[in-house]
């Protein structure tokens, strides 16, 4: 038999929002029991099966690259990261909802992976430090989850939910907001299981199926980064 066609799958935030967490979930439809502190880089792989009942059905492998470390990184650690950045096909931005911080520092992951692809002498994104024009036509396909939704009190869900609800479109991504330690979450026929295969659909369609420069459907609006943020143009 054939082997399996691939693809790469970075998963970004920072330490502890629960990246092992989710990507255990993933792969293995199974929690976590013990999530240990990730050290360096690690791999994990989900079968998933593209344009799923119907007749173009076919299998592909994902890998999922948990990078790990902190984003405010010194540089020498950064360019180390780097070597991971190659050949990324889609990537999964992975914040914690009862932690602000983590939530705008998905900004600078993305800058940090990105403009090491766009870039390959490797001139890193350093605080603050953002290059407008590097993500004016990016075209790799970005979905944002939001863990520990479990730990949001009812009375809070709706405020941290519109905050997210902004922040996924900042990065023109459909989201997915989830407790990583119940399963159900993402369980088969779920929306959430639903978005998750979409967005490897779209990944794999970016990288076996379009050819260079085409639109990808559910990525109309061209964006870019201003100021750190990235602002949707507008093109009346
Ligand atoms: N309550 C709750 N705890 C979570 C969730 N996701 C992760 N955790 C816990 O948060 C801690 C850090 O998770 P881990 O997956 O190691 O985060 P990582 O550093 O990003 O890989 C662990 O104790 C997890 O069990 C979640 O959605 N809800
Ligand atoms: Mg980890």
């Amino acid at each position: 038999m054939a082997s399996l066609d691939r693809v790469k799958v970075l998963v970004l935030g920072d330490s502890g929002v629960g990246k092992s967490s989710l990507v255990h979930l993933l792969c293995q439809n199974q929690v976590l029991g013990n999530p240990s502190w990730t050290v360096g880089c690690s791999v994990d792989v989900r079968v998933h099966d593209y344009k799923e009942g119907t007749p173009e059905e076919r299998t592909y492998y994902i890998e999922l690259w948990d990078v790990g470390g902190s984003v405010g990184s010194a540089s020498s650690v950064k360019s180390t990261r780097a070597v991971f950045y190659n050949s990324v096909n889609g990537i999964i931005l992975v914040h914690d909802l009862t932690n602000k911080k983590s939530s705008q520092n998905l900004y600078r992951w993305s800058l940090e992976a990105l403009s090491r692809d766009l870039v390959p002498t490797g001139v890193l994104v350093t605080n603050g430090d953002y290059d407008q024009e590097q993500f004016a036509d990016n075209q790799i396909p970005l979905l944002v989850i939001g863990t520990k939704l479990d730990q949001i009190h009812e009375t809070k869900r709706h405020e941290v939910l519109t905050r997210t609800a902004f922040l996924a479109e900042d990065f023109n991504a459909e989201e997915i907001n989830l407790d990583c330690t119940n399963p159900r979450y993402l369980a088969a026929g779920s929306s959430n299981a639903v978005k998750i295969s979409r967005f490897f659909d779209k990944v794999i369609e970016k990288r076996y199926f379009l050819k260079e420069g085409n639109q990808i459907s559910g990525f109309p609006d061209r964006k870019r980064f201003v100021g750190g943020t990235l602002k949707s143009l507008h093109y009346d």
